[in-house]
This record gives C-alpha cells, structure tokens and sequence, in this order.
C-alpha cells in the first residue's frame, strides 16, 4: 500500500484571508474635507526626498473610489482587509478638534466592509504623524504617546462598536529606524542617537493607547504590526553570530520583548538614556495585548561591523530569486517567525499582516496583467506559514497580502507594484491582476497546493 503524499496544511474555513493598505499610500485627497498635514505630506513635497518627486497627494485615490475598491475585494471573495486611519482627516492638528468629516468617511468605510461580510482591522498608527505634532518634537517628545492616547480614544468611541480588531502600531522599528536615523522615511533625521527615544515613545504610545481601546471596544483584539525580518549570521564565524543577535535586539527584540515580556533586551536597556525610562513606562508598555501582527518581507543576514551603528551591517543575500525591491525572496523565514512566536507567545494569536512582493507587472491591450512571479511568492510563503501552523499547531488566524491594490510606495513612489491589483495612475481604473484571481481560489480552497 503506498504511502498517500502527505496534503499540504489546509486552512480552516475561519482562517482570515485579507489584504492590507495604508492610508498615505492608497487615500490621496491628502488636503480635502478638513484632513491636516502630516509629516508625510511635508516630507514628500520636499525636493529630493522620493522618486522622481512623487508625492500622496492623489496616490490610489481610494478617499473618493473607495465603495469601488471594496467590491472588487468582495468579488476577490476577501474575508479580511487591513487599513490605516489617517490621523490628520480625524484629528488635523494632532489632538483637540475633531473634523467630523474624516471621522465620517472611515465610519461610512467600516460600514462597506461589514456590508460586503469583510472583517476590518484598522491600523492606528502607518507612519502619518500630524505635522503639528512634529513641529513640537514628534516622537522625540514623550508628549505625543499621550496624543496618541486622546486620538485612540476619538477613533474608538467612533468605530468600536463594529471594528473589534485593532493594531496599535505598525512596524515601530521602521518608524524609528527609517525616520531619525536612515532619514530615508519621514520626518527624515538622520541621528542614531534618536532610536531610543522614538523607540521608547511609540511603545509607550501603544501602551497608553491600549486603555481607550479596552474601555470603549467590547471584546477588543489589539496587538502590534511588527516588522519582523530573520535575522540569520552573514558567515559562522563568532562575530557574525554576536552581531546577529545584535541586529535581532534591535530590529526585533527591542519592540516584541518590552511589549510581551515588560523589559527591553539588555543590549538596548543598557544604552537607554538614564531619564527616558519613567517609573511604570514598561507596565504600561507591556500592557495585556491579544494577537501579534508578523509584517514578513526578507531575512536579513547580519555581520560584524564594530564602528557601525549597532555594532553590525546587513551582508548582501547570496544569489537566488529576487524581487522587484532587490529583496531575497526568502519563504522559510515566514515559517520560521510562526513557529517562534508560536513557542514564545503561545497565548496570543497570530496575524501575518503583511506579506507580498513588487514584480515589474505590465496591463495588456486586454487589460490583462500575468504576474506568475507573484502567484509563484504567495504559493511559496502561504505554504510555509501553513506548514509551520500545523507543525505547531499554531494559532496563525489570518493572512494578509501586502497590497490589495498598487500604491505609493513610500520614497519610491508609485513604481513599485504590490497589489493583487493593478492601478493604472492615469486613469485610476483598477484591474485584477492574474494573483488576484489565483487568491479568489486560494481564499476557497484552504491550502495553496489544491489550485
Ligand atoms: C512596510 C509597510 C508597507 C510597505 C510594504 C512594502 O512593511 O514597510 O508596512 O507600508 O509598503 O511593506 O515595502
């Protein structure tokens, strides 16, 4: 009797199939109906900052085609979709007067959703901090976590009733990292000296933030986007294993262990200025959290450096597929983030919040779009991360294709492309790429080997 090929895991019919967006990046309409300036909007009309000068002033236009986007993820079967809230359309200078307006358009938003049977997640924070709020120190200043508290708690009041699944931040580590040191984000500082305290600043927004969203959310299931890439040795060699372990208390430990476990890695409490850790800050930022939200991309692979920033530089990925960023592609890493945090976290549930890839997709004269490269990643990561859940066991609940649709690509601008759909920019017509349809399947048939 021979031996049946084992299946491929098969999700359950509970299993959220979604995708995921950010406010800049989709919504446009950047100074309509009352919304604020936020630090992006300031960043991106300034020269030299993004490609070929683009900005989010239009983007994906979803502000004003957004009942059509949320048909095509219903007709795209989606059980879940992911989105930011922009700060400043709700709170255009950061705290104090509501606009009604913005307020208005993610209730109207949330409504669709529910009306089309699709589980909203609602991002909090996407890297959009009012530029009122910068112009008296951002997340330098320890003031603005409690800004992010009083926004939390106008958001929740507002949707709470229907919006049960909230992430706090997304990707805290990228926001300090890319904004105040890299500069390559906003606002664009370029100081390395600013990663403890913005690090230090957003956990303790997150942490603040948690108690509006408990008092004003029955049932509320809150947790963090972390961008978590895995951070392997570029070589076996002592060092390059010690500047690994470096990296991952940077990039990784410093936002998972002080929000689970109430302390920061001895590698990044020992360089925390003496004044910025106030009595009760890790109480509050450790605060009781329910779901962990893993944004996969890459593994990184760590080296030495001992005059570098952090005592460590990323060594380039060996040849292999690529994608249109340049990133490896890399699906093991996806597995083994699940069964990590599976084992170290096993009370809370876990979300992939944000996997995908750019490919140099092209709309035929059928306005057709053939993305195998992109069928071809989704199969690889969606077959590791539901291997991973069956050997684990895992309480993997969802996953979340970065994007639904192509948009503005932070300093890159439109010309990378994400999405299951395509945007065509002149015209804001969108097309379901062929990946869009390969997920419809996927979405009803459980596992990625069926279809
Ligand atoms: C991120 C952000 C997204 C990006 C996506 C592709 O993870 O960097 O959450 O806004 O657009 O990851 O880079």
């Amino acid at each position: 009797m021979t031996q049946a090929t084992p299946r491929e895991p098969r999700a359950g019919r509970a299993f959220l199939w979604g995708t995921a967006t950010a406010a800049y990046q989709i919504e446009g309409a950047y100074n309509v109906d009352g919304k604020g300036p936020s630090i992006w909007d300031t960043f991106t009309h300034t020269p030299g900052k993004t490609e070929r000068g683009e900005t989010g002033d239009v983007a994906c236009d979803h502000y004003h085609r957004w009942e059509h986007d949320l048909d095509l993820m219903a007709e795209m079967g989606l059980r879940a979709y992911r989105f930011s809230l922009a700060w400043t359309r709700i709170l255009p200078q950061g705290r104090g007067t509501v606009n009604p307006a913005g307020l208005d358009f993610y209730d109207h938003l949330v409504d669709g959703l529910l009306a089309r049977n699709i589980v909203p997640f609602v991002t909090l924070y996407h890297w959009d901090l009012p530029q009122a709020l910068q112009d008296k120190g951002g997340w330098v200043n320890r003031d603005t976590a409690r800004s992010f508290q009083d926004y939390a708690d106008v958001v929740t009041r507002r949707l709470g009733d229907r919006v049960k699944n909230w992430i706090t931040l997304n990707e805290p580590f990228i926001a300090a990292d890319h904004g105040h040191v890299s500069g390559e984000h906003a606002p664009g500082l370029h100081d390395y000296t600013l990663y403890f305290p913005v690090t230090h600043h957003l956990l303790l927004a997150h942490g603040l933030g948690l108690q509006p969203i408990r008092e004003n959310v029955n049932g509320a299931q809150v947790g963090i986007a972390f961008s978590l890439a895995e951070i392997q040795p570029a070589t076996d060699r002592d060092e390059d294993i010690e500047a690994a372990t470096r990296c991952d208390a940077y990039m990784n430990g410093a936002y998972l262990e002080s929000t689970l476990r109430g302390r920061y890695p001895a590698l990044i409490a020992e360089q925390m200025p003496i004044d910025l850790i106030q009595s009760g800050d890790m109480a509050t930022i450790s605060g009781k959290t329910d779901l962990i939200g893993i944004n996969y991309y890459m593994r990184l692979l760590a080296q030495a450096a001992p005059t570098a920033y952090g005592g460590f530089t990323i060594a380039p990925w060996p040849p292999g597929p690529r994608t249109e960023m340049g990133w490896e592609q890399y699906p093991a890493g996806l597995a083994t983030w699940v069964r990590r945090l599976a084992t170290d976290y096993p009370d809370h549930d876990l979300y992939i919040t944000e996997n995908g890839a750019a490919f140099s997709d092209t709309l035929d004269d059928a306005h057709q779009v053939h993305d195998p490269q992109r069928v071809n990643y989704l199969r690889e990561h969606t077959r590791a991360a539901l291997t991973a859940l069956a050997a684990m066991d895992a309480r993997l609940k969802g996953y979340f294709v970065w994007s639904f649709l192509d948009n503005f690509e932070w300093a890159y601008g439109t010309r990378p492309r994400f999405g299951l759909v395509y945007t065509d920019y002149a015209t804001q017509a969108r097309y379901i790429k062929e990946s869009g349809r390969w997920y419809a399947r996927l979405i009803e048939a459980g596992a990625p080997d069926d279809i």
